[in-house]
This record gives C-alpha cells, structure tokens and sequence, in this order.
C-alpha cells in the first residue's frame, strides 16, 4: 500500500534533523554528512521511507513492533484513553482502570508466581527498578551487604548510568565513568566466537559454572542476583548451547540468589513462546518486561516480581521508588489491547507452529553462502556471522564491524532492514511475518550477502584475524 504523506522534500528534513537532533548510539557528524534515512509511514512489516520506497523491516523497529505497524485498533484505544484520564499517578493512595487491568493480566500470563509487576516507561528504567528493589530486598531480610549482582560481558540492560552499569558492553562502560559499584560481569556463552576446540554443550556448562565461581569468589552473603537476557540481543542475538540455562537455573536454585530474567527482548512471543523462560525453562524471581508489552505502540516497561520477593517489598515500609509514568494510563491502556491483539489472534501460536518453523528451514540455508559460518534462530530472532573461514571460525582482519557495515548498507540498498552487530546480522522482525514475508526476507537477506561477499572480496578484507 502507498501512502501519500505531506511533508518537506527529504534533503530539507535531514539537514533540520542533523541541525537539531542528537541520534542514539550514532556518530552524529558522520550522519549528519550523509543524512539519516526518513521514515514517514508503516503498515504490516514494510516501513514507507520520505523517498517512496517500501522496506521490509526485519527487525520490527528496535525489536519492539510485534504485532506489526499500523493497527487501528491501537490507536482508538489510545485516544479513548486521552479522552477519559490522559495521565493520573500511582504514587499517593491512588490507582486507575487500565493499571490494575493490565497488572492483572499479566500476572496470568507471566509464568510461575510473578504476580506482581512495578511498572516503568522502559527496559532501562525498569532494570533500575531491580537494582534498587533486589538490594533493598536483602536488606530488609537482615542481610544488606547481599548487593553484588553478577551480570554478563556483551549483556545489553539498557543505557541509563544503572542499567548501562549492568549491562557488559565495553564500549559504554568507557564513556561517562562506568560501571557503578558492585556489578560483577563473567563470561557470555558464544559459543561461535569463544568457543575454542569445546563442544557447544560443553562451553555452556563451563560458562554457566562461571556463575557458581563467582558466587563462591565474591561470597554468597555478598551476592544479591544474577541478570541475563535469555537470548542476548544487542550483544548478536547470541542464543546459548542447550545445557546453559539448565544449569544456570541449579546454580540459582542451590545459593541463595535472586534471578533476574531480562525479557525486554525475548518476551512477548518473540522466542515462540509467551517468554523467553518458558522456551528455555527459566525460573526467574523478577522478569523485565518492555518493547513487545505494547509493541512499541507506546512507551513502557516494568519488573514482574515473584509472590515472595513482593512480600518482603510490601512489608519493609517505603519503598523509595517510583518515575512519573509508571502505569501511565494510556500507555497501559495500549499495552493492554496489544496483548488482546497477540491472544486473540493467535499470534504467538502461529509463530510458534508455521512461520517460526517456516523461517528456521529457510534462515538456517544461508549457511549454504560461503561468506556465513553460523545461522541461527530461535523464534523470530535469529543471527547469522560473517567469516573469512568458515572451517576455523574466524574472525576477519579488519577492524570488527568493517564487514558487518557493508551487508547493513546492502540490505538497505535491497530495502531490507537488517541490523549488524561487529560482523553478525541480525533479524527479530515482527510476529506476524507471514510465509510471503519470509520468502522475500530470505531473497533479500541473501541477496545482499551475496553483494557483500563481492564487495568483501573487491576491498581485499576475505582475511582472517
Ligand atoms: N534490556 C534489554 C534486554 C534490551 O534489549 C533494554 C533492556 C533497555 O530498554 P529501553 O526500553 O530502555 O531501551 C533493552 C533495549 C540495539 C538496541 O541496538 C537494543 C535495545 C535498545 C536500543 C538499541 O540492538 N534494547
């Protein structure tokens, strides 16, 4: 479908944003010299950019638009809401309709006893909330110096000073005097990249007993949690060998440890289950929850905490926490019939039955490319890397990224959004990705890996490491 929308030429809308808006994780001189990309319309899973062209987004904006673009029923549901209580707080004895509804159902469709939910706009804000809640946790079960948590390298938690701290990237640590103190990180299970001559099943025992070492280096009575996304996502869609969470979970069971799942990413349908923890038998005391609660319809977050650790929260007084819209009522309003829309429809089930599976067979081909040493997919998010030298898993010569830039730019030249991540593509695109999608996904994916095999190969950069 075509829209027709009314706005400046797209040479005079780029040189305002590069004049007034500071991009995101973007070096912004480098855009502002070659202008970002104008994105004016969606529908589905096409994006509609300022020049006409229609692009397949398959990364369902940041990971976030599960649903897809352009449902109707989203926005009446908003502007009813704005017409009835546009904004009233929860803080002072008070609540309203569309928090309590919406905590309600999530309490049903969260797995275990993670019946309670403190609600944030965001994931980062919302992995703030569980540095101060499971610290403040311990401490009103007489053990305050229970404040350690143990994260991952390459770990994405958000990007505030907290969650930033939380999350592994190196690179963000280095800005801005990072992290914060007791946050401990070990070693994330890439297998591809890390794993030397091990099996995957046995690399990802030895990372998870990472965890148990930690605890024992640091001192239980010193460690308040450990966090980690079930799938890391901003880290390259790093999906662990089967026997990680297993005994993840043995570690979390036999310490006296909380365990924090961050599903920003992989809640809400995107593993072909509700929650990442149920794909992978994860038993988590506080869930983070974000992006696909409201498919990014509306701005929120928020921690799902367990029966017990609620308790102790409930019974310890004050709890000194709290952002202006947290359960904002018309964000929850919208999260609310987004999670109507993914029941309803089926959503998840289908994914989980057809396309899922669908996608796997196709994705997991294009390790027939010489350029790509792994595919691999969960759900409807999966990655595929880069490689000089498919036998030895190599990394390439040149700087990471170098490569991964190339196929980025390839894929928006075949109007396919494709994220890199170093030298790894990445795809988490929307839930309602039909079979025709998922054909032209796959044309498109491969094609552009097929140019920028060239375009490696014409710069000289098929070089190992
Ligand atoms: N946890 C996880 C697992 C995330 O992926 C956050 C927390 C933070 O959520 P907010 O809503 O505060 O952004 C995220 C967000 C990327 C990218 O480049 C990924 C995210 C955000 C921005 C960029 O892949 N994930």
């Amino acid at each position: 479908m075509n829209m027709i929308t009314n706005h400046p030429p797209t040479a005079e809308l780029q040189a305002l944003d590069a004049a007034h808006h500071m991009h995101p994780f973007t070096a912004n001189a480098e855009l502002a010299r070659k202008g970002a990309k104008v994105i004016t319309a969606a529908r589905g899973v096409y994006l509609t950019d300022s020049d006409g062209n229609q692009i397949l987004d398959a990364m369902a904006g940041l990971w976030c638009v599960n649903i897809g673009y352009g449902r109707d029923e989203i926005a009446e549901v908003a502007a009813r809401q704005m017409r009835e209580l546009p904004y009233y707080n929860t803080f002072f004895q008070t609540t309203h309709v569309p928090a309590i509804a919406l905590a309600t159902k999530l309490a049903e469709l969260v797995p275990g006893d993670l019946n309670h939910v403190f609600f944030a706009s965001g994931g980062s804000d919302a992995n703030d909330t569980n540095i101060r809640m499971v610290r403040h946790y311990w401490a009103a079960k007489g053990k305050p110096d229970k404040k350690v948590i143990i994260s991952r390298k390459n770990a994405y938690h958000g990007s505030t000073v907290a969650a930033a701290s939380l999350g592994g990237m190196s690179a963000m640590h280095a800005q801005g005097g990072l992290p914060i103190p007791d946050i401990h990180h070990i070693d994330e299970p890439n297998w591809y990249a890390q794993g030397g001559d091990q099996s995957p099943e046995e690399f990802g025992l030895e990372r998870a007993r990472q965890l148990e070492k930690a605890i024992e280096q640091l001192g239980e009575d010193r460690v308040a949690a450990f966090i980690a996304e079930p799938v890391q996502g901003a880290g390259g869609v790093i999906i662990p060998p089967e026997t990680y969470w297993p005994e993840i979970q043995r570690i979390c069971d036999e310490h006296e440890i909380l365990l924090i799942a961050d599903e920003v990413i992989c809640g809400f349908g995107r593993t072909g289950n509700w929650f990442g923890s149920d794909t992978f038998n994860i038993r988590p005391d506080i869930m983070t929850i974000a992006k696909g609660l409201s498919s990014g319809y509306a701005p929120i977050g928020g921690s799902m905490v367990s029966d017990e650790v609620a308790e102790v929260i409930a019974n310890a007084g004050d709890f000194a926490h709290g952002y202006t819209y947290s359960g904002h009522p018309v964000a929850a309003a919208v999260a609310l019939e987004n999670l109507r829309i993914l029941e309803e429809e089926r959503i998840i089930d289908t994914v989980r039955d057809d396309t899922a599976p669908y996608l796997a067979e196709k994705w997991r081909k294009l390790e027939n490319h010489p350029l790509i040493g792994q595919a691999s997919i969960v759900g409807m998010v999966g990655s595929v890397v880069m490689t000089p030298d498919k036998a030895a898993r190599a990394p390439f010569a040149s700087p990471a990224g170098t490569v991964g830039t190339i196929c980025r730019d390839r894929c928006f030249a075949n109007n396919l959004v494709m994220r890199h991540v170093g030298d790894r593509m990445i795809i988490s695109p929307p839930l309602v990705m039909t079979r025709e999608d998922i054909d032209t996904l796959i044309e498109r994916a491969w094609r552009s890996i097929e140019e920028t095999w060239k375009e490696v190969k014409r710069q000289g950069l098929l070089v190992a490491g």
